[in-house]
């Protein structure tokens, strides 16, 4: 039996994941929720509140105190934890801890919480997250200091400047508050900080969430001194050396063994971002499988064996933590935009699927720009939806419009990820709309690709756990995903080729129409 944990640090919530390699078997899939588990936080969406809607910020105590609520409760369900053999995981991306003194300068003591002990070690009491998107000041002054601008950052970083990248994000802490910035001894992310707190010691940040800072160079694997010049001063003393997403950052610190009963030198693996974790929980490692989540916003990320970046600079290049690169593109109108038509319409999901099948690919010329809120992808600062086809269309009369935003929505996924060479073969959905007959269909038809969906459900976690067993329990990632990222059976959409002339039209007036909206809008 060898169990291997997988974690994954969100921004609502922390899960634990255990797998039995051997037996291709979940063993535990356990989350807490930091709004209802720990209220005394007052973080009840996993952010503090913040008078300005642009600043979001968590704290990084209710992290750490999360971490002993989880395993409390997993060792009274009586999970034996010495069955672990190795430790990964994952932390939302881009959040960054800001400490006065590397970890290890506290001795961690079991009569005592986790929180409480790294409390005096925080230089800033908040982390900012993801979410937030206070720092377009600094992203322009970081643009204007790097010799060739705005092409020279996505060349080197993968990534233009971008307000929730952490590199942003240092200068405007060091900005608003330089003393606390120059009484900062050490810089972490969410997922480097969470792997200190098990080893006790200072854990390197890995390529696959550092490609998410505006600060690695692709190419050397190593933080860029232009960039770090840039930023803020002193930054490359605050920051350790980045490594390979398998590298044993530690064991398990003797905190965890005397209070949870982990056997002493457990191997903890680097933790990485979500994303990155969740391309290794889907079993999407290699080129050619690409990955569609399907959520409040929606994502599209795949492998790449060569750093591609977006000249567009919409998408993000991170480490693949099995080696290589991978592709990360946003949607912020996904189900949102979704949920605006079927309320628009009246339709509940079953009709909103059945309107998708009951009508052609194409929907005959007619056409949606369909951003409900502003968008990332391609930037719009302000909201716009355009409608192009006959009256009833365009006065909302007709469920062909719930055909017409996915149609719009996955020619958007197809244009805007074309940077990464690889035309994919297959497409993985998750998330809460991927199990929608229609969607999958127009996903398959689009991009002519067959299109699953999985059993996994927390693949970020799973991803974490599978990255402990590759580098410690030395399990390739193919054996690995065989057993624990297999499609569901029943999944499968083949792309219909009688649909190719009629996207080969959409997409050409799709491409004319947004072009012309993303040159008047930004
Ligand atoms: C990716 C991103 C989000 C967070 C969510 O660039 O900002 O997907 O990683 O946790």
């Amino acid at each position: 039996m060898a169990h291997y944990l997988g974690l994954d640090s969100s921004t609502q919530s922390l899960s634990a994941l255990i797998i039995d390699a051997e037996s291709g078997a979940v063993v535990l899939d356990e989350s807490l929720r930091f709004g209802a588990d720990l209220p005394e936080y007052g973080a009840p969406n996993g952010f503090l509140e913040n008078a300005d809607a642009s600043v979001k910020q968590s704290d990084p105590l209710m992290w750490a105190a999360a971490i002993d609520v989880l395993f409390a409760r997993l060792r009274a369900s009586g999970y034996d934890f010495s069955q672990v053999r190795g430790v990964s995981g994952a932390g939302q991306q881009h959040g960054s801890v800001y400490l006065n003194a590397p970890i290890e300068s506290v001795s961690f003591s079991a009569s005592s919480t986790l929180a409480e002990q790294v409390k005096p070690l925080l230089s800033r009491k908040v982390a900012p997250i993801w979410m937030d998107s206070s720092t377009t000041e600094e992203c322009r002054e970081i643009t204007e200091a790097v010799l060739g601008g705005e092409a020279e950052i996505v060349r080197i970083t993968g990534s233009r400047a971008i307000e929730r990248f952490t590199g942003p994000q240092i200068r405007a802490f060091y900005k608003r508050e330089p003393e606390a910035y120059a009484a900062t001894r050490q810089i972490q992310l969410v997922s480097s900080f969470v792997a200190s707190l098990l080893t006790g010691k200072s854990a390197p940040i890995d390529f696959g969430d550092g490609a998410g800072m505006n600060l690695l160079d692709l190419t050397t694997l190593a933080w860029n001194p232009k960039l770090l010049l840039a930023t803020a001063p002193e930054l490359d003393k605050k920051l350790l050396p980045a490594v390979a997403s398998s590298t044993v950052v530690g064991t398990i610190s003797s905190y965890f063994v005397e209070k949870y009963g982990f056997a002493a030198g457990t191997p903890v693996v680097a933790f990485t971002g979500d994303n990155p974790s969740s391309l290794v929980g889907m079993g999407a490692t290699r080129p050619g499988t690409a990955v569609v989540s399907l959520g409040t916003s929606d994502t599209f990320f795949a492998a790449m064996d060569a750093p591609n970046c977006d000249p567009r600079g919409f998408g993000h290049v991170f480490g693949n933590p099995a080696g290589g690169f991978m592709s990360l593109i946003c949607f912020a109108n996904g189900s949102l935009a979704r949920e605006k038509v079927a309320g628009k319409l009246g339709l509940d999901w079953p009709s909103f699927e059945r309107a998708i099948l009951e009508s052609p690919p194409g929907n005959e010329g007619r056409l949606m720009l369909p951003y409900f809120v502003p968008e990332i992808t391609p930037k719009l600062l302000k909201p716009e939806v355009r409608l192009f086809g006959d009256d009833a269309f365009k006065s909302w009369q007709t469920p062909l419009l719930a055909r017409a935003i996915v149609e719009a929505q996955v020619l958007g996924m197809q244009r805007y990820s074309e940077f990464i060479g690889k035309r994919p073969t297959s497409i993985l959905a998750t998330g809460g709309a991927s199990k929608d007959r229609g969607i999958q269909q127009v996903l398959a038809d689009v991009f002519q690709a067959e299109v699953r969906t999985l059993k996994v459900r927390n693949s970020s976690a799973l991803g974490g756990a599978l990255r402990a067993a590759n580098a410690v329990g030395k399990l390739s990632f193919v054996a690995l995903s065989e057993r624990f990222a297999a499609p569901d059976s029943e999944s499968r959409v083949a792309p219909n080729p009688s649909a190719v002339p009629a996207y080969a039209e959409l997409r050409a007036r799709f491409a004319t129409e947004v072009d012309k909206l993303a040159a008047t809008a930004t």
